[in-house]
């Protein structure tokens, strides 16, 4: 399959995520794009591509314009303030405060548009978010233009970030930027599969209320997981998009066969709902030596329920998201789009 790729990815290469009470190198390295893009060139999964450069009315279907003008200017607003490390918020409107208003000093914007802490805003860091969003817009365009499936090798990742959020590594929702491209193409109907092991928060929030996108994720559970306050099973979607929103949280230890059997539970939803495109968040995070996360797949299971997606037999675009076992980050992703291809 066409793997699209860019390398102004590297733009995102942030010194700090806040740990633990520490400042530490992020889990969401450079480091971690250029092993997956290795080993699509060491199993010959097909033509890699740069992406084309689309402009930002694409973004601005599922962003918000103010939210997408912050992240635009943040770092320098932060640096314009002689603020010496990078962008980090440390107020947000707590409960019984102003949700609403939008203040015009950097801190304050920080606060209202950031879902956590742990995603300090950079130098580079809008030019690769921009970049990732244009590699997920190429290869929607590349099956738009008639190719069955495609990986989109996306860097910095995008489920976390909503219509006006961003956080979680994530700031511009590839996903859900795709979707809309796929909907506002003639698609009647878009399935959003997101295996990452976090909740694809942000895609959730921007199609919640939709019918015409179904979000069906496999996550940790929130009580144990990050993002901590969405995915739980009984969010089912509100208002025309009642019935199209579908969680299956588990809990630590998680294994292949339990993961798998709810895989075979929402791709049998996700057939019912015959949609014209399939998209698929992949976090290879599920791995069961990923540093931050408690499921317990190994790299043959990844090769397996590859298999599982590609008997929906619908079109199919892989956006990369979360992984952070780096020095099995390429196997892993890769293991899936082959056993989607039946190797
Ligand atoms: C991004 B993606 C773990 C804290 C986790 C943020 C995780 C973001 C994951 N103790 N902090 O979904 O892979
Ligand atoms: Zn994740």
């Amino acid at each position: 399959m066409l793997t699209v790729f860019s390398e102004q990815h590297a733009l995102r290469d942030a010194k700090t995520e806040l740990y633990g009470g520490e400042l530490v190198p992020p889990f969401e390295c450079p480091v971690r794009a250029e092993h997956i893009i290795e080993r699509v060139r060491k199993v010959q999964l097909g033509e890699i591509v740069a992406p084309q450069h689309f402009a930002i009315d694409a973004v601005t279907r599922v962003h918000d314009d103010a939210f997408i003008r912050f992240l635009e200017t943040a770092w320098d607003e932060w640096q314009a303030e002689g603020f010496k490390g990078e962008a980090i918020p440390t107020c947000w409107p707590a409960r019984g405060m102003q949700q609403e208003r939008i203040p015009r000093h950097i801190e304050g914007k920080l606060g209202h548009y950031a879902m956590a802490a742990e995603t300090s805003i950079s130098n580079g860091t809008w030019e690769a978010a921009r970049a990732s969003v244009d590699v997920a817009l190429t290869a929607q365009a590349a099956m738009q233009n008639g190719a069955r499936e495609a990986f989109a090798l996306c860097r910095p990742p995008g489920h976390h970030a909503a219509g006006d959020m961003y956080g979680g590594y994530c700031f511009i929702n590839n996903a859900a930027v795709a979707s809309q491209a796929f909907l506002d193409q003639g698609a009647a109907r878009v399935a959003l599969l997101d295996v990452d092991f976090h909740h694809g928060n942000g895609s959730q929030a921007i199609f919640y209320d939709r019918d015409d996108v179904m979000f069906v994720s496999l996550h940790g559970d929130p009580n144990d997981a990050f993002p901590h306050f969405l995915g739980y099973a009984d969010e089912t979607g509100e208002g025309a998009g009642k019935g199209y929103n579908h969680n299956y949280p588990m809990g630590p230890g998680t294994s292949f066969q339990t993961w798998g059997a709810a895989l075979e539970d929402a791709c049998r939803k996700i057939a019912d709902y015959a949609p014209d495109a399939l998209v698929i968040s992949l976090g290879v995070d599920t791995f069961e030596n990923d540093p931050i996360s408690f499921f317990k797949l190994s790299s043959d299971d990844f090769k397996r329920y590859g298999a599982t997606i590609a008997g929906l037999n619908l079109p199919s675009l892989f956006i990369m998201e979360g992984g952070y076992a780096v020095d099995e980050i390429g196997i892993n992703a890769v293991n899936v789009l082959e056993g989607y291809e039946g190797r």
